[in-house]
């Protein structure tokens, strides 16, 4: 049986993927694809006909979206990141399309104008708009994480990884997250897993 293989580069969306597979202590194959041309490829639009990282092939199963790809991961071969019983699940899956329909959106905004628009072309407005509305969700987290280590309870789980994972690009930003202050030591609680240094050293 070959192994789980993985698509994508870290310094992407993939990173997400790349961070549950190393969280999970997974054996798998790393293709090191770019966002930038491999991902045109008909190889990989074999495995993803979208184009985009990541992506995951194991076994007769082929599959996209980061999200799906690490609950899958979670399910088959990291079960102790997730939480017991279907409501646990729920719980799961909430916070992670939470992440990316709440938070990603508008982050992408800020990533949009900060790393792939020259400086002087940069609409400081958007930056602003999309700052300000971020506020909303960081204080939806703030007030979920309270005084609580994780998420879901004492105990981190692929839920914790989904969000933070997501939420990742704000940090490369060195977004201020002093306002938020259970956010920043949650951020920093999950950066400080040696999962996390090494997905950022799988080839990016
Ligand atoms: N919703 C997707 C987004 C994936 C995505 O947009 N990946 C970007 C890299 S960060 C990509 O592959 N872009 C290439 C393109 O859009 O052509 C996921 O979470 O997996």
């Amino acid at each position: 049986m070959n192994k789980p293989t993985l698509y994508g580069i870290s310094s992407s969306r993939a990173f997400r993927s790349i961070w549950a597979a190393e969280e999970i202590g997974l054996d798998y194959d790393h293709v090191p694809t770019s966002f930038r041309g491999d991902n045109q490829k008909p190889e990989f639009l074999a495995v993803n006909p979208n184009g985009r990282i990541p992506a995951l092939v194991d076994g007769e199963l082929q599959l996209f979206e980061s999200m799906a790809i690490n609950l899958y991961l979670t399910k088959n071969y990291g079960v102790r990141l997730l939480p017991e019983g279907a409501a646990g699940e729920a719980k799961v899956l909430q916070w992670s399309v939470w992440g990316i329909s709440e938070i990603e959106p508008l982050q992408m905004q800020i990533v949009v104008q900060q790393f792939f628009t020259p400086e002087d072309k940069r609409d400081a407005e958007v930056v602003s708009r999309a700052t300000q509305a971020l506020a909303r969700p960081l204080g939806v987290l703030n007030t979920a994480l309270g005084e609580g280590h994780y998420l879901l309870g004492e105990e981190f789980t692929i839920a914790d990884l989904n969000v933070a994972g997501v939420m990742d690009l704000l940090m490369m930003l060195q977004f201020d997250f002093s306002q938020w202050e259970h956010v920043a030591r949650w951020l920093k609680a999950c950066q400080e897993r040696p999962s996390y240094s090494s997905a950022k050293a799988v080839g990016s």
